[in-house]
């Protein structure tokens, strides 16, 4: 099973991304909308892909939350044609409903940028002990996160948050090895802020559980380069190799060839000494 990759991490796993993000400015509709992420997380396990991460609401800076019906909707038929294929999959929901019918439907690994803070979170986690879950930082909520961001000491805010939700986690029963932690690039972070998490990253590998980083076609990316978001694969390709470099354990991107035969070089390095 997929699955024991995860325990062991002999080497970084790439999450790719799936969103089932109905376009308003399309008529396609969520038919059209569940046949494309279907598609596109084909051509991602084709190219490699470790773990799926399924969406159905976005979380990117100033969008507004959908429903539990609405969510669902998106979701559920994109994860149920793509259990078959035993790529584990994570769904990327913060609503205990979403987690729930996600996990019926063979989701194994929660992804939680609200880090199971909503009444009933922790315990449908909990109930489900197979699962894992990504416990992510946020500053704020998505639609004002990036107003004003403020820290005093963004690296020992993040990781005292992050402690914080392990220990809630493992004192609703959750066992420490189910969990995952996230600095949560660009959510409720300056650039300047960004740059200091990655910069620091190995402070978090001292929280005992795997790092996972999303820093894919960000807008800090774009604040450094210049480029479009539809034109940062070389800058993310860099970031997701630094972040790997200083810990982190789970990349979650877009570019999933790309980012593999970056995390090849990356590897192949790491592993010279057994050769
Ligand atoms: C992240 C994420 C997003 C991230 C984790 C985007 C859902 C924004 N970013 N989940 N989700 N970490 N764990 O630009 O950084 O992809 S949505």
């Amino acid at each position: 099973m997929q699955d024991s990759l995860i325990t062991s991490f002999n080497r970084p796993l790439i999450m790719g991304i799936v969103n089932v993000t109905p376009d308003s400015f399309s008529d396609g509709g969520l038919y059209l909308s569940t046949q494309k992420a279907i598609t596109h997380a084909k051509k991602l396990i084709d190219e490699g892909v470790d773990i799926l991460d399924i969406g159905g609401e976005s979380t990117r800076p100033g969008s507004h939350s959908v429903s539990i019906d609405e969510e669902l909707n998106r979701v559920i038929p994109v994860l149920e044609a793509l259990v078959d294929t035993h790529i584990p999959i994570s769904i990327d929901t913060s609503k205990p409903e979403v987690m729930k019918q996600a996990i019926a439907s063979g989701a194994s690994i929660i992804n939680d940028v609200n880090a199971l803070q909503a009444p009933g979170a922790l315990e449908i986690t909990a109930q489900n002990n197979h699962v894992r879950v990504c416990l992510m930082h946020m500053q704020g909520m998505p639609q004002s996160m990036q107003e004003n961001p403020l820290y005093s000491h963004v690296v020992s805010e993040v990781k005292n948050f992050l402690q914080q939700r392990i220990d809630a986690a493992i004192a609703m029963g959750i066992s420490q090895d189910r969990l995952i932690i996230d600095p949560g690039f660009g959510f409720g972070k300056t650039l300047t802020h960004n740059l200091m998490l990655l910069n620091q990253l190995h402070e978090f590998t001292k929280l005992n559980v795997p790092i996972l980083v999303g820093l894919s076609r960000k807008s800090m990316l774009g604040a450094i380069t210049g480029n479009k978001v539809s034109d940062r694969i070389h800058e993310s390709i860099a970031a997701a190799l630094l972040a790997i470099n200083n810990g982190a354990k789970i990349v979650r991107v877009h570019d999933v060839k790309a980012s593999k035969d970056a995390l090849a070089v990356y590897t192949a390095m790491q592993t010279c000494n057994d050769r």
